[in-house]
């Protein structure tokens, strides 16, 4: 049976997809595809998903978008190694914990980040700041949820960590380039000295199956 993940080099709800099917150990097809070309606005693409984001799985019959969808799909088709925990009490903090994600982190995050990337961050320097304030805040809750574990939602890795680990990766490689842009006050910690059980945890997430797969090509190729 065929398996393909549609995703854009560095989405972070792509990238969480793909680390996903890396753990469960599922084989995928990645496919490629470029904003700049319009892919994700082609009759094509927009037929598989109306929104025309990514990511999109099609996995044999099946074709699900919305990257928890995707999550909470894969776990109830693949149970194996599983991504929401064992018992009701695990999966209802890992859900809340992948909400939390993206309902304050990757929200900030997006509101920090887009302006600048699309140079249309004039006029708009406090609302960024603001922005990176909310972040900041979110990375240090989320060290938090360590608690001593190994991964976020315990001794095993769940949707919390392969949620978790895109944004703060982007955020990890972002943060020097943001500091030498006029007006914007980032602030973004320092992993590795601020925050070194977080640093420590992204090593830990680096060494899980199927990682190197779902590595941005960008990045790579940048590297
Ligand atoms: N809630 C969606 C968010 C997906 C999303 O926003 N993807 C971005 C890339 S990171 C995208 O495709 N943006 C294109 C657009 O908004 O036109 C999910 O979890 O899948």
């Amino acid at each position: 049976m065929s398996r393909t993940v549609y995703f854009v080099s560095g989405s972070p709800f792509a990238w969480r997809v793909m680390l996903a099917l890396g753990l469960k150990g599922l084989d995928y097809q990645a496919k490629r595809l470029v904003f700049d070309e319009g892919d994700t606005q082609k009759p094509e693409y927009l037929a598989l998903n109306p929104r025309g984001k990514v990511p999109t799985l099609v996995d044999g019959e099946v074709t699900v978008y919305e990257s928890l969808a995707i999550l909470a799909f894969l776990d109830r088709a693949y149970p194996d190694v599983p991504l929401l925990g064992e018992t009701p009490a695990d999966a209802a903090l890992v859900w809340r914990r992948a909400l939390e994600i993206d309902n304050y982190l990757a929200s900030a995050l997006t509101g920090a980040a887009r302006p600048i990337f699309t140079q249309t961050f004039a006029g708009k320097e406090a609302e960024i700041n603001e922005n990176f304030a909310k972040v900041r805040a979110e990375i240090e809750n989320t060290a938090g949820w360590l608690d001593g574990n190994d991964f976020m939602a315990g001794s095993a890795p769940t949707a919390v960590d392969v949620s978790l680990y895109p944004p703060l990766a982007m955020l990890r490689r972002v943060g020097p380039q943001l500091a030498g842009v006029p007006g914007i006050e980032a602030n973004l910690p320092d992993f590795e000295t601020d925050l070194p059980e977080l640093a420590a945890w992204m090593k830990r997430v680096e060494a899980l199956p199927g990682f190197d797969a779902a590595y941005p090509p960008h990045w790579r190729e940048a590297a």
